[in-house]
C-alpha cells in the first residue's frame, strides 16, 4: 500500500470516533498535496500499473462512500431509535472489490461488515437502490427486501444475498454446500438457478477463522479438493487484525492458511483499490477456472469500533486508535481520486456530501414507513404450510417408471410384498422418495456401500450410484452445511445423521441455521430437507447414552422446525412422503426420527407373531402432518399418549392392564413431536378417565411436558394423570439402561396408581 501522506488536525481523544474518522476524510482532502496525474479515459488504469481502469474506480469509490455514510448514518440516527443496528463496516469497504469480480449469480454469505460489497452488486443489476435498499433493513422497516424488518441483514433474493444470522462462521459450511451444489448438478442431471460456472462467495472476519465451524469448512473444502473433486467455494477472510477486543496475533491468518494443501491462499490490500483489485482479481479467477477452494486473505482495518456501543477509547490507547484510523481505506481511495485527477478537491469533497444527504433521506424516508406491529406479522414466514398442496404431493405418483427401474420390476415392488419390519420398509420409502425426486441426495457417515449402521440405506448406493448416495466426511456438522447447500441450488437433501447424540455435535446448523432463513429471509430463500436421525434407546445390549439418546429436547424448541418418529413401517413410508412433500412445498426442515430399537422388531405380544410388521403402502397415500394413530379407539377406561418405543410398550401393558384391572385401554401414537397437534391431544384426552403419558426420554424438558400442557389447557386438567418418563440422567451401559428408561412395567404400575 502507498504511504498516506497523513496530516491531519482531526486528531484528538474524542468520545465519538465516528464524528472523528468522518472529519478526517474531510480534512485529509482538504489538506491533500501530491502530484496530480492526467486523466487517460475511463478504460485506462486509475493509476500507473493498476489493474483498475477510471471507471471502475469511481463506482467503487462511490459503493464505499455509499457503505461509509450508512455507517455513519446509523451512529446518528440510532440514537434518535430511528435506526436498530450500528455494527458497520467502516475500514472494510475495500470487499466492495470482491463484489465487483464476482457476478450477482455467484451466491453470496457475508460477513456482517459488507456494505461496500452490497452497494457493488447492487450495480449489477439495473433499478436497483443500494442506498434505500440499505436504510430499509438499518430501521427495521417491514418493507426491508432483505429480512421484512426481522434483521438487520445483508440480503437479496435478485442479487443471491443469503442473509446470514448473527452467529460468526456458521455460514461457511453451507457456503462449501452451495459450491459442492453447484458442481454435482450436472452429475445429476439437475438444472441450477445460477450459470453453471458459479462460484460460492463466503466472508467472515479474522476472529472467526478460528471458529470450530470455520475450520470444519476448511478442512471438508480441503478434502474435497485432496480427492480432485471440484468445490468453488471463495473464502474471503476480511482481517482487520481484532475481534471485538481481542487482538488476533500479528501475521496469524497468512500463517494459518498459506500453505494449506488444498485450500488455495491468495493475499490482496483490501485497503488500496488500486493495488488490491488485481490481487483480488486473481483469485476471484482462480476460483472460477480451478473450481478449487480458494482463501483470499483481505486486509482491513476496523474504524469506528466493533459497533456503535464499542467506545475504544475506554480501553485502547489513543495512539493505537490513531494508527488504525490513519488506515482508513477511504483515505487511501481519497488520495487515488485526487492523483489520478479524476476529481477534484471539490468534486471529491461534494460527492463525499450528497452521498451523506442521500443516506440520511433514505433513512429518515425508511423510519416513515410501516415496522412490524403484529405477532402474526412476525411469525408469518418461519413456518409456511399450504395443507392442500402438502397433501397434494405426498400423494402424487406420477413417477411409476422411475419407480419400477428403482425395484426392479413389477413383482418386486414392495405393496407386493408380505409385511416387514421398520428398518425395511424406511429402505423401500426411500428408495420410493428417491425415485419420486431425482434431485433427491442422500448422504452421511457410512450411508452408501454399507447401508448405514443399521443397513437402513442398504442398496440405494447401488441403485441410485454414488452422484446421488453416498458418504461424507465424519462431520455433522458438514453434513447439514452441505444439506443447506444443495437445498440453495434446488436439490432435495436427505442428509443422515448417524446417532441423535451427535445431532447435538451440529444442533446450530439446524437451529441457527437452516431452521432460521426462511425467517430472516421472509420467506425469499427456503432449506427443503429432510434430516433422518437415527434415534431413542432401548437397544438390547448395545451402546450406552451415546447410542441411546433420546432426548429431543434440543430439536423440540427449533422455531419452525418439524420433528415426527415414526414407530412402524407402514407410519414410516407415510411418513416420509408427508416430510418431503413439506419440504418441497413449503420449504420446511424436517428431522425424521427413527426408534433404532424397532428398527428389526417384528414381533409384538409374543416371539414368532409377526404382529410388529406391516403392509407396505403404496404410493397415493400419506399422513397428515399432525395426525396420530390411534389403536383401540373406543376404549376410554385408560388413555395413553406416547410414541416410538412406548408404542409397543403400551400396547403390551395394556394387555396385563385389561387382564389385571379390567379396564380397556386406548393407546395414542403422536408419530409428530413438533409442533404437537394440542387440539388433537386435548380431544383424545377429553374422552378419557384416566390418562398416561409415557415418554422415553428424560423427565425435564421431555415431549411428556408438552402433552400434559396440552392435556390442561384442553380442559382435562381434573383428569386423573400418571407419567411415565426417563429419569434425568444419562443412560449407562448393559442392562442397567432399564434402571433409566421406562419400562412396561412402569406402565402397569403407573395405571395400579390411578385405580
Ligand atoms: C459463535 C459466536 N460467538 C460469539 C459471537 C459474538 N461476536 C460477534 S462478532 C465477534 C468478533 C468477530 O471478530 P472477527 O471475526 O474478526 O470479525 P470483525 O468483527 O473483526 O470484522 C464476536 C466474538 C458471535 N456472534 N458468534
Ligand atoms: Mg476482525
Amino acid at each position: 500500500m502507498t504511504a498516506i501522506p497523513y496530516s491531519l488536525t482531526a486528531r484528538h481523544k474524542g468520545f465519538n470516533r465516528a464524528e472523528i474518522v468522518d472529519q478526517n476524510f474531510t480534512e485529509f482532502v482538504q489538506l491533500w498535496q501530491g502530484d496530480v496525474h492526467q486523466p487517460r479515459g475511463d478504460h485506462a488504469p486509475v493509476l500507473p500499473g493498476s489493474a483498475l481502469n477510471a471507471q471502475g474506480f469511481r463506482e467503487l469509490l462511490e459503493s464505499q462512500l455509499i457503505s461509509r455514510h450508512l455507517d455513519l448514518m446509523a451512529r446518528v440516527l440510532r440514537v434518535q431509535n430511528k435506526v436498530f443496528y450500528t455494527i458497520g463496516s467502516s475500514g472494510h469497504e475495500g470487499n466492495a472489490m470482491v463484489a465487483r469480480l464476482t457476478r450477482h449469480t455467484d451466491p453470496a454469505f457475508l460477513h456482517y461488515r459488507s456494505g461496500g460489497f452490497m452497494a457493488e452488486r447492487f450495480r449489477k443489476l439495473p433499478g436497483m437502490d443500494p442506498v434505500m435498499d440499505s436504510a430499509l433493513s438499518f430501521a427495521a422497516s417491514m418493507e426491508d427486501p432483505a429480512s421484512g424488518g426481522r434483521h438487520k441483514v445483508w440480503g437479496s433474493k435478485p442479487l443471491w444475498v443469503l442473509p446470514q444470522t448473527s452467529t460468526i462462521a456458521s455460514h461457511l459450511p453451507k457456503a462449501l454446500g452451495t459450491a459442492v451444489a453447484i458442481e454435482q448438478a450436472r452429475r445429476i442431471g439437475h438444472k441450477l438457478p445460477i450459470p453453471e460456472d458459479s462460484i460460492a462467495v463466503c466472508s467472515f472476519g479474522d476472529a472467526s477463522s478460528n471458529h470450530a465451524t470455520a475450520q470444519t469448512a476448511f478442512n471438508a473444502a480441503g478434502w474435497t479438493a485432496y480427492q480432485k473433486l471440484p468445490a468453488p467455494v471463495l473464502y474471503v477472510c476480511e482481517d482487520n487484525g481484532i475481534g471485538i477486543s481481542v487482538k488476533t496475533p500479528n501475521g496469524w491468518v497468512a500463517n494459518n492458511f498459506r500453505h494449506r494443501a488444498d485450500l488455495d491462499y491468495f493475499y490482496a490490500d483490501g485497503l488500496d483499490l488500486a493495488d488490491g483489485y488485481a490481487q483480488v482479481q486473481e483469485a476471484v479467477e482462480h476460483c472460477r477456472t480451478t473450481r478449487r477452494p480458494t482463501f483470499l486473505h483481505l486486509r482491513t482495518t476496523r474504524v469506528m469500533g466493533h459497533a456503535g456501543t464499542d467506545f475504544e477509547i475506554e480501553w485502547r490507547s489513543v495512539e493505537e486508535l490513531f494508527a488504525v484510523e490513519a488506515s482508513d481505506p477511504l483515505l487511501r481511495s481519497a488520495e487515488i481520486a485526487l492523483s489520478s485527477g479524476l476529481y477534484t478537491k471539490e468534486s471529491l469533497l461534494a460527492l463525499y456530501e450528497v452521498t451523506r444527504k442521500r443516506c440520511f433521506e433514505a433513512a429518515e424516508d425508511a423510519d416513515r414507513r410501516p415496522r412490524l406491529t403484529t405477532l402474526e406479522q412476525v411469525m408469518k414466514p418461519l413456518a409456511p404450510y399450504t395443507p392442500a398442496a402438502v397433501k397434494a404431493e405426498a400423494e402424487r405418483t406420477d413417477y411409476q417408471d422411475r419407480r419400477l427401474a428403482a425395484f426392479g420390476s413389477e413383482e418386486k415392488l414392495p405393496e407386493k410384498q408380505p409385511p416387514r419390519h421398520l428398518a425395511i420398509q424406511i429402505g423401500q420409502a426411500l428408495h420410493d422418495i428417491m425415485a419420486k425426486y431425482p434431485e433427491s441426495l442422500l448422504f452421511g457417515e457410512d450411508v452408501a456401500m454399507k447401508g448405514g449402521v443399521y443397513t437402513v440405506t442398504k442398496g440405494l448406493h447401488k441403485t441410485f450410484k454414488g452422484s446421488r448416495v453416498f458418504n461424507t466426511l465424519l462431520d455433522e456438522t458438514i453434513i447439514l452445511g452441505l444439506a443447506q447447500g444443495y437445498a440453495n441450488m434446488g436439490m432435495l437433501p436427505l442428509p443422515e445423521i448417524q446417532y441423535l447424540a451427535y445431532f447435538h455435535n451440529a444442533c446450530d446448523q439446524i437451529r441457527g441455521e437452516a431452521a432460521s432463513l426462511q425467517f430472516f429471509s421472509n420467506d425469499q430463500y427456503r432449506n427443503p430437507m429432510v434430516m433422518r436421525v437415527a434415534s431413542l434407546g432401548y437397544q438390547k445390549g448395545f451402546g450406552g447414552h451415546f447410542h441411546n439418546d433420546n432426548s429431543i429436547s434440543a430439536l423440540r424448541d427449533i422455531p419452525g422446525l418439524v420433528v415426527g418418529c415414526p414407530s412402524r413401517g407402514d407410519d414410516a413410508a407415510t411418513m416420509l412422503r408427508t416430510m418431503t412433500a413439506l419440504a418441497k412445498v413449503d420449504g420446511r426442515v424436517c428431522a425424521y426420527l427413527e426408534p433404532i430399537a424397532l428398527y428389526m422388531t417384528k414381533d409384538l405380544y409374543d416371539a414368532g407373531d409377526g404382529q410388529w410388521q406391516f403392509e407396505y403402502p403404496a404410493p397415493g397415500q400419506a399422513m397428515t402432518l399432525g395426525e396420530g394413530r390411534i389403536y383401540n379407539e373406543s376404549a376410554n377406561d385408560l388413555v395413553v399418549f406416547t410414541f416410538g418405543n412406548g408404542v409397543p410398550m403400551s400396547l403390551r401393558a395394556a394387555r396385563t392392564i385389561e387382564s389385571e384391572l379390567g379396564w380397556k385401554v386406548r393407546v395414542v401414537d403422536l408419530r409428530w413431536l413438533a409442533p404437537l397437534n394440542n387440539a388433537f391431544i386435548a380431544e383424545q384426552a377429553k374422552s378419557a378417565k384416566r390418562i398416561i403419558v409415557l415418554d422415553e426420554g428424560r423427565r425435564s424438558a421431555g415431549v411428556g411436558e408438552g402433552v400434559i400442557t396440552a392435556i390442561v389447557e384442553g380442559g382435562s386438567g381434573a383428569t386423573p394423570l400418571q407419567r411415565v418418563v426417563g429419569a434425568d440422567t444419562y443412560t449407562p451401559l448393559a442392562g442397567a439402561a432399564l434402571l433409566v428408561l421406562p419400562g412396561e412395567a412402569d406402565v402397569v404400575a403407573a395405571a395400579r396408581k390411578l385405580v
